[in-house]
């Protein structure tokens, strides 16, 4: 299919024509289109007369029904989805088979269900002349949505905001990160045969630093929602700031997780390692610092090594495959510059540290070895800021609060992992993280309904069930006097 923007219902080229390579060989996969300014333009006015029209006059539940269509259309197209979000990612299969594509679909189904069944509230009040007055609120769209997300889950992160969007009836332009645009674009054709209305759902396919700046500089947006880093969280929340428009911010994160000698250490170990090394690191979630407690520091440093070890790289549709590459060469540079860095800080690297020898095929693709370190002091570059690979430091604590203070000393507070068998524990040091989401003996466990987002800098906002309500709705209180 033609790589190019979607906007008003019709796919439109433009001169400018730029490639998308594959991570997994640094081959060129296609060409695309860069959304010209004209577009953007074209995208928001699209995107405004769909929410003064159809879609705005559309009853809930004509609407929550298209909803149920477009996930009907991601769960009935499930394989070519799986295979052009592993081409742009050059993520495992068996990843995106268990993860990204379902979530895809669950993004609109559970958003549909949300808004069908989200009440009204109501105040009753007492007025001076003895007959009193209702206060209601009245739920209705924030309008026209800017969506911009990131490359490592394109279609899960991307549906994640798209879905409650739409389900409270904003219309959305989309800007997909340019690493990552097959799925965005492929969701037009879904958008179109689930009978949603033309310009509700647009995409701008480019650069974030033409076509990203353009469209959330754009004064025809109500509201910004952006996952990423935190550097261009900044520049979204300053852009949003003109006009006053609100923006959801899900940003980075230096996730710890924290290992108490009374754990299962068989749990804590393979649910370690998945939240250091799936999808090569690249999960704004995942766990870069591990505090553990002395006793079983040694053993746990060996097993987590031991498991590391086990990693195959290969092609995404290789059954055997259980590491794919970085997302692209340039990220792989920083990653490995981090690399770098652990060791100028003195770090011992347990594994790893470099790029594996890949054959010939392969060669070009943005391969780095899974990487474990200890022995670095907690204020090591390399211990501050978020690295998005596939490593971790490990360091060894002796008490419950020593734990949690390192834990907690960063700059970020997305998630966090904590591992013991002791329940009092377990509420005790899982409300003391300063994170949005703290997990006990799980990692990426999710509940849709929950609140999701970041303390610090991870962000600003929440999203998930009634939180997304908060954000893509806009209330009104209706006061009746008696
Ligand atoms: O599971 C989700 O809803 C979510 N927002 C995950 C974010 C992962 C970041 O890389």
């Amino acid at each position: 299919m033609k790589i190019s923007s979607f906007i008003n219902g019709v796919y439109v080229d433009s001169k400018e024509q730029r490639n998308i390579k594959s991570p997994v060989t640094g081959e060129l996969i296609t060409p695309y289109s860069v959304a010209t300014d004209a577009q953007v333009n074209e995208a928001v006015e699209a995107a405004r007369a769909a929410l003064n029209g159809p879609w705005g006059s559309m009853g809930i539940q004509e609407r929550v029904d298209i909803l149920y269509k477009v996930a009907d259309g991601i769960s009935a197209r499930f394989d070519e989805f799986l295979e052009a979000e592993c081409l742009d990612t050059g993520k495992p299969y068996s990843l995106a088979r268990h993860i990204d594509i379902p979530r895809g679909a669950a993004n609109f189904r559970i958003f549909a269900d949300t808004i069908k069944n989200v009440a009204d509230e109501a105040f009753h009040m007492p007025t001076p002349d003895g007959t009193g007055a209702l206060n209601y609120t009245v739920r209705k769209p924030k309008g026209v949505i800017g969506v911009i997300g990131p490359w490592n889950l394109p279609l899960l992160l991307m549906t994640w905001k798209i879905g409650p969007a739409l389900a409270c009836g904003n219309t959305v332009i989309v800007k997909p990160s340019e690493e990552t645009q097959l799925t965005m674009t492929m969701l037009g054709e879904v958008m179109n045969e689930a009978g949603v209305p033309p310009g509700v759902f647009n995409t701008v396919l480019g650069p974030g630093s033409r076509v990203g700046d353009k469209l959330i500089s754009h004064p025809g947006l109500d509201a910004i929602t952006f996952t990423g880093s935190t550097a261009t969280g900044e520049r979204v929340a300053e852009a949003a700031s003109v006009g006053l428009r609100d923006a959801s911010l899900e940003l980075g994160g230096k996730n710890a997780a924290i290992v108490f000698a009374d754990a299962d250490i068989d749990k804590a170990i393979e649910g370690t390692v998945r939240s250091v090394f799936v999808n090569c690191g690249q999960v704004c979630l995942g766990t870069e610092r591990v505090y553990v407690e002395r006793p079983i520091f040694d053993e746990f440093v060996a097993r987590l090594k031991a498991e590391a070890e086990k990693y195959k790289f290969g092609r995404p549709e290789d059954p055997e495959t259980t590491m794919g590459p970085l997302i692209s060469a340039t990220h792989r540079d920083k990653v490995l510059s981090y690399y770098e860095k652990a060791v100028e800080a003195g770090a011992t690297v347990v594994i790893g540290g470099g790029v594996p020898d890949m054959p010939a095929e392969l060669a070009g693709g943005n391969w780095v070895e899974p990487t474990i370190w200890t022995g670095m002091a907690e204020d090591a570059i390399p211990m501050r800021e978020e690295i998005f690979g596939p490593c971790c430091h490990i360091t060894p604590f002796d008490t419950e609060e020593e734990a949690v203070r390192m834990a907690n000393d960063s700059p970020y507070g997305l998630a966090s992992a904590i591992w013991t068998e002791n329940a009092s524990r377990a509420h005790r040091v899982g409300a003391q993280m300063e994170v949005g989401i703290s997990w006990v003996n799980s990692w990426f466990l999710r509940d849709l309904r929950t609140p999701f987002g970041g303390a610090k800098q991870s962000g600003i906002g929440r999203e998930g069930g009634h939180y997304s309500l908060e954000f893509y709705t806009e209330l009104t209180n209706v006061c009746i006097k008696l």
